[in-house]
Protein backbone atom coordinates (compact mmCIF):
# COMPACT_ATOMS: atom_id res chain seq x y z
CA UNK A 1 0.00 0.00 0.00
CA UNK A 2 1.48 3.46 -0.94
CA UNK A 3 2.26 5.38 2.50
CA UNK A 4 -1.45 7.86 2.45
CA UNK A 5 1.06 10.20 4.48
CA UNK A 6 2.91 13.82 3.31
CA UNK A 7 6.55 12.90 3.46
CA UNK A 8 9.86 15.49 4.55
CA UNK A 9 13.36 15.58 5.22
CA UNK A 10 14.47 13.18 7.01
CA UNK A 11 14.29 13.52 11.23
CA UNK A 12 17.44 12.55 12.79
CA UNK A 13 17.10 11.03 15.98
CA UNK A 14 19.47 12.93 18.31
CA UNK A 15 18.22 11.88 21.74
CA UNK A 16 15.95 9.55 23.58
CA UNK A 17 14.99 9.02 28.01
CA UNK A 18 13.81 5.42 28.69
CA UNK A 19 12.31 4.91 32.03
CA UNK A 20 10.94 2.30 33.68
CA UNK A 21 7.54 2.56 35.25
CA UNK A 22 4.99 1.42 37.95
CA UNK A 23 1.46 2.07 38.30
CA UNK A 24 -0.51 0.31 40.52
CA UNK A 25 -3.66 -1.35 39.33
CA UNK A 26 -7.30 -0.07 40.49
CA UNK A 27 -8.09 -3.73 41.03
CA UNK A 28 -6.34 -7.03 40.44
CA UNK A 29 -6.62 -8.09 37.44
CA UNK A 30 -7.04 -12.08 36.51
CA UNK A 31 -6.82 -14.02 33.09
CA UNK A 32 -5.85 -17.79 32.53
CA UNK A 33 -2.22 -17.29 32.98
CA UNK A 34 -2.29 -15.07 36.16
CA UNK A 35 -3.09 -12.19 38.04
CA UNK A 36 -1.35 -8.63 37.72
CA UNK A 37 -1.94 -5.90 40.30
CA UNK A 38 0.16 -2.97 38.91
CA UNK A 39 1.40 -2.25 35.50
CA UNK A 40 5.45 -1.99 35.11
CA UNK A 41 6.28 -0.68 31.58
CA UNK A 42 9.11 0.68 29.93
CA UNK A 43 8.81 4.60 28.76
CA UNK A 44 10.48 5.54 25.86
CA UNK A 45 10.71 9.14 24.48
CA UNK A 46 12.59 10.02 21.35
CA UNK A 47 13.82 13.71 20.67
CA UNK A 48 14.60 15.22 17.28
CA UNK A 49 14.11 18.93 15.81
CA UNK A 50 13.30 19.97 19.41
CA UNK A 51 10.23 17.90 19.59
CA UNK A 52 9.56 14.61 21.78
CA UNK A 53 7.74 11.61 20.47
CA UNK A 54 6.66 8.85 23.16
CA UNK A 55 5.72 5.29 23.50
CA UNK A 56 5.35 2.21 25.79
CA UNK A 57 6.02 -1.75 25.45
CA UNK A 58 3.45 -3.79 26.70
CA UNK A 59 5.82 -6.95 27.94
CA UNK A 60 5.01 -8.08 31.11
CA UNK A 61 7.63 -8.57 34.04
CA UNK A 62 7.45 -12.39 33.26
CA UNK A 63 7.13 -14.70 29.94
CA UNK A 64 3.59 -15.46 30.87
CA UNK A 65 1.26 -13.34 27.74
CA UNK A 66 4.03 -14.02 25.13
CA UNK A 67 7.66 -14.58 25.46
CA UNK A 68 8.92 -11.27 25.89
CA UNK A 69 9.47 -9.76 29.28
CA UNK A 70 10.05 -5.86 30.61
CA UNK A 71 13.97 -7.18 31.76
CA UNK A 72 14.52 -8.53 28.30
CA UNK A 73 12.87 -5.66 26.86
CA UNK A 74 14.76 -3.02 28.56
CA UNK A 75 18.09 -4.64 27.74
CA UNK A 76 17.62 -4.98 23.88
CA UNK A 77 16.41 -1.16 23.75
CA UNK A 78 19.16 -0.35 26.16
CA UNK A 79 21.93 -2.31 24.86
CA UNK A 80 21.10 -2.70 20.96
CA UNK A 81 17.90 -1.23 19.78
CA UNK A 82 18.52 3.03 20.92
CA UNK A 83 22.48 2.63 20.21
CA UNK A 84 21.03 1.17 16.43
CA UNK A 85 18.98 4.53 15.82
CA UNK A 86 20.70 7.07 17.96
CA UNK A 87 21.89 9.59 15.40
CA UNK A 88 20.11 7.86 12.37
CA UNK A 89 17.55 9.83 10.01
CA UNK A 90 14.42 8.31 8.80
CA UNK A 91 12.09 10.07 6.32
CA UNK A 92 9.15 7.85 7.30
CA UNK A 93 8.66 5.50 10.02
CA UNK A 94 8.62 2.84 7.63
CA UNK A 95 11.96 3.20 7.10
CA UNK A 96 12.72 3.04 11.11
CA UNK A 97 10.90 -0.36 10.88
CA UNK A 98 12.72 -1.43 8.15
CA UNK A 99 16.00 -0.80 10.01
CA UNK A 100 14.56 -3.38 12.78
CA UNK A 101 13.35 -5.92 10.28
CA UNK A 102 17.07 -8.46 10.54
CA UNK A 103 16.11 -8.96 14.20
CA UNK A 104 14.22 -11.58 15.19
CA UNK A 105 11.14 -11.69 17.07
CA UNK A 106 11.00 -8.72 19.95
CA UNK A 107 8.04 -7.70 18.55
CA UNK A 108 7.01 -5.92 21.30
CA UNK A 109 10.72 -3.68 22.19
CA UNK A 110 10.61 -3.00 18.07
CA UNK A 111 7.08 -1.81 18.63
CA UNK A 112 7.91 0.57 21.28
CA UNK A 113 10.85 2.48 19.32
CA UNK A 114 8.81 2.16 16.17
CA UNK A 115 5.80 4.11 17.94
CA UNK A 116 7.32 6.62 19.91
CA UNK A 117 9.46 7.63 16.04
CA UNK A 118 5.36 7.51 14.73
CA UNK A 119 4.59 10.29 17.34
CA UNK A 120 7.14 12.20 16.55
CA UNK A 121 6.98 11.98 12.94
CA UNK A 122 3.49 12.65 12.79
CA UNK A 123 4.31 15.91 14.78
CA UNK A 124 7.23 17.15 13.16
CA UNK A 125 4.44 17.12 10.18
CA UNK A 126 2.22 18.85 12.58
CA UNK A 127 -0.67 16.50 11.73
CA UNK A 128 -2.48 13.98 14.42
CA UNK A 129 -1.07 10.05 14.08
CA UNK A 130 -4.67 8.87 12.74
CA UNK A 131 -3.86 11.18 9.57
CA UNK A 132 -0.37 10.21 8.97
CA UNK A 133 -1.62 6.07 9.55
CA UNK A 134 -4.79 6.88 7.08
CA UNK A 135 -7.71 6.60 9.65
CA UNK A 136 -9.66 9.17 10.27
CA UNK A 137 -12.89 9.91 12.88
CA UNK A 138 -13.66 11.91 16.17
CA UNK A 139 -14.31 8.52 18.16
CA UNK A 140 -14.10 5.11 18.20
CA UNK A 141 -16.20 2.09 19.57
CA UNK A 142 -15.45 0.60 22.54
CA UNK A 143 -15.85 -2.75 25.06
CA UNK A 144 -14.61 -3.66 28.06
CA UNK A 145 -12.37 -6.96 29.32
CA UNK A 146 -13.58 -8.33 32.29
CA UNK A 147 -10.60 -10.62 34.49
CA UNK A 148 -11.59 -13.72 35.92
CA UNK A 149 -13.58 -13.38 39.35
CA UNK A 150 -16.75 -14.93 40.95
CA UNK A 151 -19.71 -15.50 38.60
CA UNK A 152 -22.25 -13.32 40.48
CA UNK A 153 -19.65 -10.22 40.83
CA UNK A 154 -18.64 -10.66 36.79
CA UNK A 155 -22.64 -10.23 36.53
CA UNK A 156 -22.86 -7.07 38.66
CA UNK A 157 -19.99 -5.92 36.40
CA UNK A 158 -21.61 -6.83 32.88
CA UNK A 159 -24.70 -5.38 34.45
CA UNK A 160 -22.47 -1.76 35.43
CA UNK A 161 -20.56 -1.59 31.91
CA UNK A 162 -23.27 -2.30 30.26
CA UNK A 163 -25.55 0.63 32.18
CA UNK A 164 -22.03 3.06 31.26
CA UNK A 165 -22.73 2.24 26.85
CA UNK A 166 -20.13 -0.33 26.31
CA UNK A 167 -20.96 -1.59 23.19
CA UNK A 168 -19.22 -5.36 23.72
CA UNK A 169 -18.86 -7.02 26.89
CA UNK A 170 -15.48 -9.77 26.90
CA UNK A 171 -15.00 -12.25 29.60
CA UNK A 172 -11.93 -13.68 30.48
CA UNK A 173 -11.93 -17.85 30.62
CA UNK A 174 -10.20 -20.72 31.82
CA UNK A 175 -11.25 -24.55 32.30
CA UNK A 176 -13.57 -24.49 35.21
CA UNK A 177 -14.58 -20.96 34.81
CA UNK A 178 -16.35 -21.36 31.27
CA UNK A 179 -19.69 -22.77 30.32
CA UNK A 180 -21.50 -21.97 33.61
CA UNK A 181 -20.46 -18.92 33.91
CA UNK A 182 -21.80 -18.28 29.89
CA UNK A 183 -25.35 -19.55 31.06
CA UNK A 184 -25.64 -17.23 33.66
CA UNK A 185 -24.14 -13.99 31.25
CA UNK A 186 -26.94 -14.98 28.59
CA UNK A 187 -29.66 -15.66 30.95
CA UNK A 188 -29.05 -12.41 32.24
CA UNK A 189 -27.96 -10.58 29.24
CA UNK A 190 -30.01 -12.22 26.04
CA UNK A 191 -29.14 -9.20 23.75
CA UNK A 192 -25.76 -8.12 25.27
CA UNK A 193 -22.43 -8.60 22.45
CA UNK A 194 -20.34 -11.09 24.81
CA UNK A 195 -16.90 -12.63 23.68
CA UNK A 196 -14.78 -14.96 25.42
CA UNK A 197 -10.99 -15.01 26.00
CA UNK A 198 -9.22 -18.12 26.89
CA UNK A 199 -5.47 -16.53 26.37
CA UNK A 200 -4.50 -19.68 25.17
CA UNK A 201 -5.62 -21.75 27.84
CA UNK A 202 -7.29 -24.76 25.78
CA UNK A 203 -5.94 -27.71 23.56
CA UNK A 204 -7.68 -29.70 20.94
CA UNK A 205 -9.07 -32.08 23.14
CA UNK A 206 -11.19 -29.41 24.82
CA UNK A 207 -12.76 -28.68 21.08
CA UNK A 208 -16.02 -30.55 22.71
CA UNK A 209 -16.22 -27.86 25.13
CA UNK A 210 -15.54 -24.96 23.21
CA UNK A 211 -18.27 -26.33 21.04
CA UNK A 212 -20.59 -26.24 23.51
CA UNK A 213 -19.86 -22.47 23.80
CA UNK A 214 -21.54 -22.27 20.13
CA UNK A 215 -25.16 -21.94 22.18
CA UNK A 216 -24.65 -18.56 23.79
CA UNK A 217 -24.22 -16.54 20.53
CA UNK A 218 -20.90 -15.02 21.07
CA UNK A 219 -19.47 -12.82 18.10
CA UNK A 220 -16.29 -14.37 18.81
CA UNK A 221 -14.26 -16.63 21.10
CA UNK A 222 -10.59 -14.97 21.19
CA UNK A 223 -7.55 -17.11 21.20
CA UNK A 224 -8.85 -20.64 22.86
CA UNK A 225 -5.68 -22.69 21.83
CA UNK A 226 -1.59 -22.44 21.91
CA UNK A 227 0.21 -18.84 21.67
CA UNK A 228 1.59 -19.73 18.44
CA UNK A 229 -0.40 -22.22 17.22
CA UNK A 230 -2.05 -21.20 14.54
CA UNK A 231 -2.69 -25.10 12.73
CA UNK A 232 -4.86 -25.91 15.27
CA UNK A 233 -6.80 -23.13 15.62
CA UNK A 234 -7.83 -23.90 11.87
CA UNK A 235 -8.87 -27.34 12.86
CA UNK A 236 -10.96 -26.30 16.10
CA UNK A 237 -12.43 -23.55 13.31
CA UNK A 238 -13.57 -26.08 11.32
CA UNK A 239 -15.64 -27.99 14.15
CA UNK A 240 -17.05 -24.99 15.68
CA UNK A 241 -20.11 -22.01 14.26
CA UNK A 242 -18.61 -19.11 16.46
CA UNK A 243 -15.66 -17.10 14.48
CA UNK A 244 -12.64 -17.51 16.42
CA UNK A 245 -10.68 -14.75 16.83
CA UNK A 246 -6.74 -14.87 17.28
CA UNK A 247 -4.73 -12.41 19.76
CA UNK A 248 -1.56 -14.29 20.66
CA UNK A 249 -0.75 -15.98 17.47
CA UNK A 250 -0.82 -12.51 15.65
CA UNK A 251 2.62 -10.77 15.59
CA UNK A 252 3.37 -9.84 12.18
CA UNK A 253 1.40 -9.63 8.96
CA UNK A 254 2.44 -13.07 7.56
CA UNK A 255 1.26 -14.65 10.29
CA UNK A 256 -2.42 -12.90 9.45
CA UNK A 257 -1.79 -14.41 6.33
CA UNK A 258 -1.32 -17.65 7.52
CA UNK A 259 -4.34 -17.70 9.55
CA UNK A 260 -6.34 -16.15 7.11
CA UNK A 261 -5.92 -18.27 3.95
CA UNK A 262 -6.31 -21.73 6.43
CA UNK A 263 -9.33 -20.06 7.96
CA UNK A 264 -7.68 -20.40 11.42
CA UNK A 265 -9.45 -16.72 12.04
CA UNK A 266 -12.37 -15.18 11.37
CA UNK A 267 -12.18 -12.10 13.48
CA UNK A 268 -8.36 -10.82 14.44
CA UNK A 269 -7.42 -8.77 17.51
CA UNK A 270 -4.65 -6.29 16.02
CA UNK A 271 -2.52 -5.44 19.33
CA UNK A 272 -0.06 -2.59 17.97
CA UNK A 273 2.37 -2.98 20.71
CA UNK A 274 2.84 -6.79 20.01
CA UNK A 275 3.21 -6.37 16.59
CA UNK A 276 6.82 -4.44 16.21
CA UNK A 277 4.16 -1.10 15.36
CA UNK A 278 1.76 0.78 13.57
CA UNK A 279 3.70 -0.49 10.00
CA UNK A 280 2.87 -3.79 10.58
CA UNK A 281 -0.09 -3.33 12.25
CA UNK A 282 -1.46 -1.34 9.50
CA UNK A 283 -0.09 -4.38 6.88
CA UNK A 284 -2.32 -6.69 9.03
CA UNK A 285 -5.45 -4.35 9.00
CA UNK A 286 -5.26 -3.96 5.74
CA UNK A 287 -4.35 -7.85 4.40
CA UNK A 288 -7.36 -8.85 6.87
CA UNK A 289 -9.69 -6.11 5.14
CA UNK A 290 -8.72 -7.82 1.82
CA UNK A 291 -9.87 -10.96 2.99
CA UNK A 292 -13.00 -9.37 4.50
CA UNK A 293 -11.95 -10.45 8.33
CA UNK A 294 -13.59 -7.46 10.61
CA UNK A 295 -10.63 -6.54 12.88
CA UNK A 296 -10.39 -4.78 16.69
CA UNK A 297 -8.04 -2.91 18.61
CA UNK A 298 -6.57 -5.49 21.86
CA UNK A 299 -5.45 -3.51 24.49
CA UNK A 300 -2.37 -4.79 27.33
CA UNK A 301 -3.86 -2.11 30.28
CA UNK A 302 -1.61 0.31 28.71
CA UNK A 303 -0.67 3.96 30.46
CA UNK A 304 -2.25 7.00 28.57
CA UNK A 305 0.77 6.97 26.21
CA UNK A 306 0.25 3.40 24.43
CA UNK A 307 -3.89 4.14 25.10
CA UNK A 308 -3.18 7.22 22.74
CA UNK A 309 -1.66 5.01 20.14
CA UNK A 310 -3.80 2.27 20.69
CA UNK A 311 -6.94 4.95 19.67
CA UNK A 312 -5.23 7.02 16.82
CA UNK A 313 -4.85 2.88 15.33
CA UNK A 314 -8.59 2.12 15.28
CA UNK A 315 -9.63 4.89 13.22
CA UNK A 316 -8.41 3.07 10.53
CA UNK A 317 -11.46 1.62 8.15
CA UNK A 318 -11.36 -2.28 8.97
CA UNK A 319 -11.32 -1.41 12.34
CA UNK A 320 -15.02 -2.81 12.95
CA UNK A 321 -15.89 -4.19 15.82
CA UNK A 322 -15.59 -2.47 19.40
CA UNK A 323 -11.83 -2.03 20.50
CA UNK A 324 -10.65 -2.96 24.29
CA UNK A 325 -9.68 0.57 24.56
CA UNK A 326 -11.82 1.46 27.57
CA UNK A 327 -11.47 4.10 30.11
CA UNK A 328 -8.14 4.80 31.43
CA UNK A 329 -9.65 5.02 35.06
CA UNK A 330 -11.06 1.69 34.69
CA UNK A 331 -7.37 0.43 35.82
CA UNK A 332 -5.61 3.63 37.53
CA UNK A 333 -6.24 6.13 39.20
CA UNK A 334 -4.55 8.59 38.32
CA UNK A 335 -2.25 8.10 34.56
CA UNK A 336 0.86 9.50 33.57
CA UNK A 337 -0.85 12.00 31.03
CA UNK A 338 -2.89 15.04 31.60
CA UNK A 339 -5.57 14.38 29.55
CA UNK A 340 -8.09 11.97 31.04
CA UNK A 341 -8.99 9.45 28.51
CA UNK A 342 -12.63 8.66 29.48
CA UNK A 343 -16.01 6.73 27.24
CA UNK A 344 -18.75 8.39 26.96
CA UNK A 345 -21.54 5.99 25.73
CA UNK A 346 -19.28 3.49 24.95
CA UNK A 347 -17.07 5.58 22.32
CA UNK A 348 -13.69 6.48 23.35
CA UNK A 349 -12.37 10.37 21.87
CA UNK A 350 -9.41 10.47 19.68
CA UNK A 351 -6.93 12.33 21.99
CA UNK A 352 -6.94 16.23 19.41
CA UNK A 353 -3.36 17.40 18.16
CA UNK A 354 -0.84 16.60 16.54
CA UNK A 355 0.89 13.12 17.21
CA UNK A 356 -0.67 10.58 19.89
CA UNK A 357 -2.31 13.76 21.41
CA UNK A 358 -1.19 13.52 25.14
CA UNK A 359 1.43 14.95 27.08
CA UNK A 360 3.17 13.59 29.53
CA UNK A 361 2.62 14.60 33.73
CA UNK A 362 5.74 15.08 34.36
CA UNK A 363 5.04 15.22 38.24
CA UNK A 364 2.85 12.21 38.68
CA UNK A 365 5.33 10.19 36.14
CA UNK A 366 8.77 11.49 38.53
CA UNK A 367 6.69 9.75 40.99
CA UNK A 368 5.64 6.31 38.78
CA UNK A 369 9.55 6.01 37.63
CA UNK A 370 11.64 3.57 39.13
CA UNK A 371 14.71 4.10 36.97
CA UNK A 372 15.82 6.30 33.84
CA UNK A 373 18.23 6.34 31.19
CA UNK A 374 19.45 9.49 29.09
CA UNK A 375 20.86 8.49 25.32
CA UNK A 376 22.47 11.17 23.25
CA UNK A 377 23.46 10.84 19.76
O1 LIG B 1 -5.50 -11.07 25.92
O2 LIG B 1 -6.36 -9.24 25.40
C1 LIG B 1 -5.68 -9.90 26.18
C2 LIG B 1 -4.76 -7.77 29.21
C3 LIG B 1 -3.48 -8.24 29.47
C4 LIG B 1 -2.96 -9.25 28.70
C5 LIG B 1 -3.73 -9.79 27.66
C6 LIG B 1 -4.99 -9.32 27.38
C7 LIG B 1 -5.52 -8.31 28.20
C8 LIG B 1 -6.88 -7.80 28.07
C9 LIG B 1 -7.15 -6.41 28.61
O3 LIG B 1 -7.81 -8.44 27.65
C10 LIG B 1 -7.37 -5.40 27.55
C11 LIG B 1 -7.34 -3.99 28.09
O4 LIG B 1 -8.35 -3.56 28.64
O5 LIG B 1 -6.31 -3.31 27.96
MG1 LIG C 1 -6.60 -11.54 24.17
Amino acid sequence: MPDPAPTRAPLRIDGATLRLVRLPLVTPFTIATGTMTEKVFPLLTLRADGLEGHAEGVMDPLPDYLEETVAGAMDLLDKVLLPQLLGESFAHPESLARRLAPWRGNYMARATVEMAFWDLWAKSLNLPLQTVLGGEGAAVDVGVSLGIGPVADTLDRIAAHLAQGYRRIKLKVRPGHDIALLQAARREFPDAHLTVDANCCYTLADAGLIARMDDFGLDYIEQPLGWDDIHDHAVLQSRIRTPICLDECIRTAEHARKALQTDAARVVNIKVGRSGGHAEARRIHDLCAAFQVPVWCGGMLESGIGRAHNIHLSTLPNFTKPGDTSSASRYFTRDIVEERLETSDGRMPVPKGPGIGVTLDLDYLASATLATRDFRA
